[in-house]
């Protein structure tokens, strides 16, 4: 199971990507890292199970189909890391996945990082459970840093726990992306997010926030 610890309360930030960015240069990094390279590898197993696509989705708005007065994704924050506007965040026709739309994040220009997230509000009887995120991602020219998937379990706006994908760079199609993490007691709510942290873009779409089997 994925674990990142236990963190004193002082480890919260005003936003988590940045505190994760911190938290790179722990010890813990390599047990994550691992973790998710193991998961990589059980993707094809879980895309073949039919149960997986009967679990309730806990996301709205999972398939960037409903758009705001403004244009966003309608439930998804976008955010960037400091300064002046550095990404594209756009809900885009082309290319798609499903339905007739996707979110697109593209770099225009040097920045740490830009993110579209999602908060979902939890039940305490979560605690002990696992929950897994599913996204669906297509790239184009990203960088070494490339493109990161992230869940944070939070109680109020204390990050208990996280857990991170390994960098995905360069181009790709369509590729199902999935994360793990076992809810901590106290969690209220959870986060979960696509980031892209060099230059490039990235689409995504069918996203899923589920929780796994009990054995
Ligand atoms: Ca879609």
């Amino acid at each position: 199971m994925v674990r990142a610890g236990n963190r004193p309360a002082n480890i919260a930030a005003p936003d988590w990507t940045t505190s994760m960015t911190f938290m790179r240069s722990l010890p813990i990094l390599a047990t994550l890292l691992t973790a998710g390279a193991a998961m990589a590898a059980d993707e094809a197993l879980a895309a073949a199970d039919p149960a997986v696509a009967e679990r309730p989705n806990l996301l709205k708005n999972p398939g960037f189909e409903e758009v705001t007065a403004r244009g966003g994704p309608a439930q998804w924050i976008n955010k960037q890391h400091a300064g002046v506007r550095a990404y594209d965040f756009s809900v885009v026709d082309d290319p798609h996945r499903s339905g007739e739309r996707s979110m697109m994040i593209r770099r225009l220009q040097k920045q740490v990082w830009g993110k579209t997230e999602q908060i979902v509000r939890v039940d305490p009887d979560l605690a002990g459970k696992t929950v897994e995120f599913e996204i669906w991602v297509r790239s184009e020219k990203v960088g070494a840093k490339g493109y990161m998937v992230r869940i944070g379990a939070f109680a109020g706006s204390a990050l208990l726990d996280f857990v991170k994908s390994e960098r995905f760079a360069g181009d790709g199609d369509w590729t199902r992306r999935t994360l793990q993490l076992k809810v901590p007691e106290y969690t209220s709510q959870l986060v979960v997010a696509m980031t892209l942290e060099d230059e490039g873009t990235i689409w995504m779409d069918d996203a899923r926030l589920s929780i796994v089997a009990q054995p």
